[in-house]
């Protein structure tokens, strides 16, 4: 089947699905004003990618930064890690000072318009570019999915900065249109920006569109901290639904728990023992 038929939830029998009230719920992002969504979604449309400055106070970037220094520890198992980058992966499971990203409603504002109702977080990554490290390979976050390109976008991204982004230390780099492109891959000449933004800010982007971290020439390290989200129909690269135990996940927000894997893609992806998931969280 291809993505363009006929969806299996037409089908007559499975109008009573189980997914039921959960099929679709209005998430944090309805409080946006549209005229803010629809600038956001006319740069992603034509970029690739936007900025927002200042989303989060220095009170909150300083929270983060003493949250997740103690954890900072091994460097990457290879270049694509970092060999100079350390890395935090299941955020979610250690810490509740990173949720406001997760779910900030500017960011679920766009997501309700890129993806599909009950999309699911991804990953949830704490990144620290030390001194000396090189640029990332180039990639687009969804390339593990063997979908070939062009193709609208399966996932999308946000990277914060927890530190300002420098030119020279480390911020991300994108390539700007570049999620409209085929199959071919970045050029030297190809033109690219590095995500020059304070702390404090977070820039969005689709699954399709080319970046990497860059070079840290400087002599402070760059922390950030990356929320991913992918199609409700796609396997998220982190397991959350095994990584957040059901104490935990029992305590975040609602959308934070669709986004976790407590959600159903209709009539029955994600399905628990033929039930809905979020059924889990009921029971003692
Ligand atoms: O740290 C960054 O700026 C980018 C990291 C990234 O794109 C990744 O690891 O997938």
């Amino acid at each position: 089947m291809s993505i363009d038929d006929e969806p299996v939830t037409t089908l007559e029998d499975l109008r009573g699905d189980l997914a039921g009230r959960y099929k679709w719920t209005p998430t944090g992002g309805a409080s946006v004003d549209t005229a803010i969504v629809a600038a956001d979604m006319a740069a992603l449309d034509r970029d690739g990618y936007v900025i927002w400055e200042n989303l989060l106070g220095a009170d909150e970037c300083e929270q983060i930064r003493e949250v997740v220094g103690p954890w900072l520890g091994p460097t990457g198992r290879n270049s694509f890690e970092g060999r100079r980058t350390q890395r935090i992966y299941s955020v979610l499971s250690r810490t509740r000072a990173c949720d406001r990203l997760v779910d900030h409603p500017r960011v679920l504002s766009v997501l309700d318009r890129l993806l599909m109702p009950n999309y699911l977080l991804s990953a949830l990554q704490a990144i620290n570019i030390q001194p000396g490290e090189s640029a990332q390979l180039p990639h687009h976050d969804d390339g593990f999915y063997p979908i070939p390109r062009p193709r609208a976008p399966l996932a999308a991204a946000t990277i914060w900065a927890i530190d300002d982004f420098t030119a020279d230390n480390g911020a991300t780099v994108l390539f700007p249109g570049s999620h409209r492109w085929g199959k071919r891959r970045p050029e030297p000449d190809d033109p690219a920006i590095p995500v020059v933004m304070p702390a404090g800010s977070c820039v969005f982007f689709v699954g399709t569109l080319w970046h990497g971290g860059g070079a840290n020439t400087s002599a402070h390290a760059r922390l950030a901290v990356t929320a991913q989200y992918c199609q409700p129909w796609l396997r998220p690269m982190e397991a959350f639904t095994l990584s957040v135990p059901r104490d935990i996940a029992r305590t975040l927000s609602d959308d934070i728990k669709r986004m976790l894997g407590y959600s159903v893609h209709p009539p029955f992806v994600g399905a628990v023992d033929g039930l809905h998931p979020l059924r889990l969280l009921d029971q003692p």
